[in-house]
């Protein structure tokens, strides 16, 4: 049995591929592991059932066996454990490799977020326009600080890994923003994990997901 992973069954992001599924959509693309998906709504991700899963109510989760797995660090991860390609054999290049998908989660998503939310739900808000600068600043620091590091390189350390698909994933968080096109090296490096094959299958299993919901 392939393993199973929840998702929107109507996601928010009107398929662009925003949502948290795409990360462990990737992961499983790049490693060649087949996966069922269950679509979940809105209600149902708050039923008994889904919070056996995910504790906090939110998708994606991921199931193989007797393992339920719910946060994308962790089930990104433990693809990349299991399976060849998302991480380094070298075991010094492999704790690197982590300590960027942690720098992903952990350093760059939190101001990518509290923005994304501020531009989502807070436009009316009479501080709107005092605060979207400072916001805007927080994400600026990082991109600049992540720019540095990467220095022309084509991914962040060494081969593409795990640590990339999950700051490619954080990255475009930032695609209304207007803030990648401040640093071209990064947009380019953005791109560069869009163009790979296993993302291009993964971002258009999710959208036909959103096509379908749109049709029914
Ligand atoms: N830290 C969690 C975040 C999961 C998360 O925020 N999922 C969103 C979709 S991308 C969700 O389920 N939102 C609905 C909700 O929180 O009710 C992870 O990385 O898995």
């Amino acid at each position: 049995m392939p393993p199973t992973i929840t998702a929107f069954e109507n996601s928010p992001d009107r398929g662009r591929g925003q949502a948290r599924d795409m990360r462990v959509r990737w992961a499983l693309e790049e490693v060649g592991q087949p996966y069922d998906v269950r679509l979940v709504s809105f209600a149902a991700m708050k039923q008994p059932a889904h919070l056996a899963l995910n504790p906090f109510g939110q998708i994606p989760t991921y199931e193989d066996g007797d393992l339920a797995l719910f946060e994308t660090g962790a089930i990104v991860l433990h693809i990349a454990e299991r399976h060849g390609g998302l991480l380094p054999t070298d075991a010094n290049a492999r704790s690197r490799a982590i300590a960027w998908m942690f720098a992903a989660l952990n350093t760059m998503e939190p101001p990518i977020v509290e923005l994304g939310m501020a531009m989502l739900f807070e436009r009316d808000k009479s501080w709107y326009a005092e605060r979207l600068p400072m916001l805007q600043d927080r994400v600026r620091t990082r991109l600049g600080e992540l720019s540095r590091r990467l220095g022309g390189a084509d991914w962040l350390d060494g081969a593409f890994s795990a640590g990339d698909l999950m700051m490619v994933t954080v990255l475009r968080r930032l695609n209304t923003s207007g803030l990648l096109d401040e640093y071209p090296d990064v947009a380019a490096y953005v791109a560069r994990g869009e163009a790979r094959p296993a993302f291009r299958r993964a971002f258009d299993a999710q959208l036909a997901v959103f096509q379908a919901a749109s049709r029914s």
